[in-house]
């Protein structure tokens, strides 16, 4: 089944301006009719991994014991997110942090506030394995595996000296031995360098069941 704008470019730019049309695709509609494709306000250039994986990288230790990709579907109603399958093997003794997803940079003021957020579900819940986020190389929120449906997981971040961030998915299997999760909706918006409006919760939502 294609997939929508996959085979696109991948070095396609921002669109800032919703005149671009050179980013639709041709028979969307029969590729994923569930599904919508389209990018809203993404604060972090293809944070929602509908045009496959660039401008985000991937660094990976082990390539026998871990697998990448995007994958159908997407977190709330979208149609693709970023995918690992992660299993153990006899020359994997220690997959910690086997695999990180790193974000494209974004120019952000020193000292600024941000909500970071995005959407996470595993294969198998009830394991050991969690994600760790990084933000400007300090983890900034760990995920648990807990839920094998969609989740949006949300948290306030403060940016120190740096005029960029970057985000970086660290996925740790743990005591388990096989584990997958999907990530998808990345995005960040900035709160400003105010203090008079709370942040809000910070914790988890479970949403729709879309798992499997
Ligand atoms: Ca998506």
């Amino acid at each position: 089944m294609p997939v929508p704008s996959a085979s696109a470019s991948l070095n396609q730019t921002r669109t800032s301006s919703t005149g671009s049309s050179s980013s639709t695709t041709t028979g969307t509609a029969s590729a994923s009719p569930t599904c919508t494709a389209a990018a809203s306000d993404e604060s972090i250039e293809n944070g929602d991994f509908e045009n496959g994986l660039s401008p985000w990288s991937v660094d990976l230790v082990d390539i026998m014991s871990t697998h990448y990709g995007t994958d159908q579907p997407g977190a709330d109603g979208s149609c693709n997110a970023f995918h690992v399958r992660m299993r153990r093997n006899s020359q994997s003794d220690d997959l910690r942090a086997n695999l990180r997803l790193v974000s494209p940079m974004v120019a952000a003021p020193p000292s600024s506030r941000w909500t970071v957020s995005f959407w996470v579900r595993w294969a198998t819940g009830d394991q050991d394995s969690y994600l760790n986020l990084f933000a400007n190389y300090a983890v900034a929120h760990r995920v648990d595996a807990t839920s094998s449906n969609w989740t949006r997981v949300a948290f306030p971040y403060t940016t120190g000296e740096d005029r960029n961030l970057q985000l970086v998915f660290s996925f740790v299997l743990g005591a388990a031995s096989a584990n997958e999760v999907w990530i998808d909706k990345v995005a960040m918006e900035v709160l400003g360098d105010v203090t008079s409006t709370s942040m809000g919760p910070v914790l988890a939502a479970a949403t729709n069941s879309a798992g499997r």
